[in-house]
């Protein structure tokens, strides 16, 4: 069960983050209302919000999940792939402190961006990707291996379609994995239960599972109702104004 998220506010100058999407200038009320909605739904979940205050100096900010993994025990802070969002780190870790005793960190020439690493019970997948190096994935593996935990890593580097690894995944829990098509026949996923989301709908392969319900973008019928057939509730969000800045329902919290 998640009882805590840590979030950061939108800064004023969030549309000027870095961004591949071509969907135009983000409206900025609209990123507001949005992202209300999106602390409504995690409070609805039965998770208690930690909301730290905006950053201009770092407009990529509230993607904050890019800045931390979490385990169990420790509080592991990454060393984003983006030069312009290495400097987001520093303000995570006292927020993190009043929560986790034990810290890790990526170091040096290896970088890491949260949203390319996935956690399926007890196992962790590593996305290695434009941000995420080999060196980071091997300090992380190590960090996961001290802990207990297992890992693997998904090389997502020849696929342009998405930023992160968890832009085209989601664990749902027990064998449940959101997967969109083009990464399905991964030897990776054997074994799981796999919810296959269609081209047009790719985006929506972004989704958490936030205890009893999934929290997933407004919009996407198909794979709304493969999510519902699989048992769980679904709560939709509207997601236009992250989805401008390349960013999604899992950047926007690190949930623990
Ligand atoms: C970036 O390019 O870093 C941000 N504009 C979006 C980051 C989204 N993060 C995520 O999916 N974990």
């Amino acid at each position: 069960m998640f009882q805590h998220a840590i979030l950061r506010r939108p800064a004023s100058n969030y549309a000027s983050g870095l961004t591949t999407a071509s969907l135009g200038a983000p409206d900025f009320a609209k990123v507001i209302q949005q992202y209300q909605a999106y602390c409504d739904a995690l409070e609805r979940c039965g998770v208690k919000i930690n909301l730290l205050e905006a950053d201009p100096n770092y407009p990529d900010s509230t993607f904050m999940e890019d800045t931390a993994v979490l385990t169990e025990r420790t509080a592991i802070l990454m060393r984003p792939g983006a030069e312009s969002r290495q400097g987001e780190v520093r303000g995570i870790r006292g927020p993190l402190a009043k929560f986790f005793s034990y810290f890790a960190e990526i170091q040096a020439p290896g970088t890491v961006d949260g949203g390319d690493i996935c956690e399926t019970d007890n196992h962790f997948l590593i996305g290695l990707s434009q941000r995420t190096n080999e060196e980071g994935a091997k300090q992380l593996a190590e960090i996961f291996a001290r802990e207990g935990y297992t890992s693997s890593v998904v090389d997502i580097r020849e696929m342009a379609s998405i930023l992160h690894l968890k832009s085209g995944i989601a664990y749902l829990g027990g064998r449940q994995i959101v997967v969109i098509r083009e990464m399905a026949r991964r030897k990776e996923f054997v074994g799981y239960d796999l919810l296959i989301v269609e081209g047009p709908e790719s985006y929506a392969a972004n989704c958490i599972r936030v205890n009893d319900h999934v929290l997933m973008p407004a919009g996407y019928p198909m794979l709304q109702s493969q999510i519902e057939a699989h048992g769980h509730s679904v709560i939709p969000l509207e997601m236009s104004e992250f989805q401008k800045m390349d960013g999604g329902l899992s950047c926007l919290s690190l949930r623990f």
